[in-house]
């Protein structure tokens, strides 16, 4: 069954440049919790206490064991429908581009290839000492060390850190350069990301969000499309498969 859009947008769509903004919604339907759904990351842990560098130095342990927690689900899920159709739009070429603000690999391990990751990655690790970077084999027990000693983090960022500027600039140029941007799972809070539906809008691209309640980007969306993204997204690509 298709996801009704109107034909002059379907054309736009199939014409123009396509870039997709995903948040941790998008991984809900795997199983992933979110930041701040009833079941959100933030319910079990102050955010205060873990995603932050204060956080780490005052308690690595404890940033660490919410880490390991979250890689252990990592690993014990597998992309939804949602990454499917996503990585499938990249292969037809309607899709440019993902920007992500999640940490999780799901879109990559559903065969998507052009993606900007704005937060990092929960799969790998950074050293705080030569800032040697490495895939984390396995969910660590204890706070792991690189071989020259230094404490090992997850190379994600951190609230109050700042996102790489080479990737946060191609991000920013991408949002002013598209013609329609996909906003799939996002509340749209947490900026800079935030930033680039805006820019998207005020360059005159077409918003598509899918989310399964509005959000504080929905006054910008020309389409809203109200329902779990693993339903909404595989309806969306039944327009483009003939
Ligand atoms: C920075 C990695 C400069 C860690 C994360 C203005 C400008 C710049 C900074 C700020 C600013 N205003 C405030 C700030 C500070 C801060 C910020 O934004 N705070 C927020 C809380 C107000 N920003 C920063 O600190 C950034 N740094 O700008 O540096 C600087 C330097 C020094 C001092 C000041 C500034 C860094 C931000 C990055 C933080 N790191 N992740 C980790 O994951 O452990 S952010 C974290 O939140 C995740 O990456 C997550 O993806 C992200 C955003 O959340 P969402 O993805 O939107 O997830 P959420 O749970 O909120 O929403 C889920 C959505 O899905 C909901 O809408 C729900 O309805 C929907 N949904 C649920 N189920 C489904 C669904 N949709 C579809 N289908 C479903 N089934
Ligand atoms: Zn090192």
């Amino acid at each position: 069954m298709k996801l009704r859009i109107a034909t002059d947008s379907l054309a736009r769509l199939k014409q123009g440049r396509t870039i997709a903004l995903t948040g941790a919604g998008i991984s809900a339907d795997s199983g992933m919790p979110t930041f701040r759904g009833n079941n959100g990351l933030w319910k079990k842990y102050r955010p205060e206490e873990l995603a932050t560098p204060s956080a780490f130095s005052q308690n690595p342990q404890l940033v660490w064991e919410w880490y390991s927690w979250r890689l252990e689900k990592l690993i014990s899920v597998v992309p939804n429908e949602a990454h499917f159709a996503l990585a499938q739009l990249e292969k037809m070429e309607i899709l440019e581009l993902i920007i992500s603000q999640n940490v999780d690999d799901l879109h990559e391990r559903a065969g998507t290839s052009k993606i900007l990751k704005l937060h990092g990655s929960i799969i790998h690790t950074k050293c705080i000492e030569c800032n040697k970077k490495e895939q984390i084999a396995k969910p660590p027990r204890a706070i792991p060390y690189c071989e020259c000693g230094g404490m090992l983090r997850p190379d994600v960022v951190w609230f109050g850190e700042s996102l790489s500027p080479k990737i946060q600039d191609e991000a920013f140029q991408e949002a002013a350069t598209c013609d329609n941007m996909l906003i799939i799972g996002t509340s749209g809070i947490v900026y800079p990301a935030a930033f680039l539906p805006n820019i998207a809008k005020k360059e005159g691209a077409m918003i598509i969000e899918f989310n399964v309640a509005p959000t504080a980007i929905t006054p910008l969306a020309d389409y809203f499309i109200a329902a779990p993204a693993a339903e909404s997204l595989p309806k969306f690509l039944a327009n483009f498969q003939s």
